[in-house]
């Protein structure tokens, strides 16, 4: 998919609006508009990867950085000592719908394992 097709470019640009938690150079972490959880938030790279096999091959260091990202959503939410999951799904079979990598960041209630 080319990035004008893709829904969280158009995040990033701000052509589509988006409920934006926090922001580095590289990154940005908004609420996910059908959250699973009452903290379900999403963390991308602002640049376009398809998946997180993609982005590690890539520039593993902005992979990290989104990892760096989630967590920090995670403290600012108050869940990162309760517990919360990060979830990249890759490929269909897995549940990936949107193809700009992204962490979903989980949290704020007990999650069951293993996820369905
Ligand atoms: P998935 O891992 O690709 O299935 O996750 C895509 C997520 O993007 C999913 O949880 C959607 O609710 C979420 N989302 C969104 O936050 N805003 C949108 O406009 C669209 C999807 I389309």
């Amino acid at each position: 998919m080319s990035t004008s097709d893709c829904l969280f470019c158009k995040i990033v640009s701000g052509d589509v609006p988006a409920k934006i938690v926090r922001e580095t150079e590289r990154t940005v972490a908004f609420r996910d508009i059908n959250p699973q959880a009452p903290t379900h938030v999403l963390v991308i790279p602002r640049e376009h990867h398809a998946d997180a096999a993609a982005l590690a091959a890539a520039d593993p260091d902005l992979l990290a950085e989104v990892l760096k990202e989630a967590h920090g959503v995670a403290a600012d939410e108050g869940i990162a000592d309760t517990g919360y999951r990060l979830v990249f799904n890759t490929g269909p079979q897995a549940g990936q719908t949107v193809f700009h990598v992204h962490a979903h960041v989980l949290g704020g209630r007990g999650l069951n394992w293993p996820p369905g």
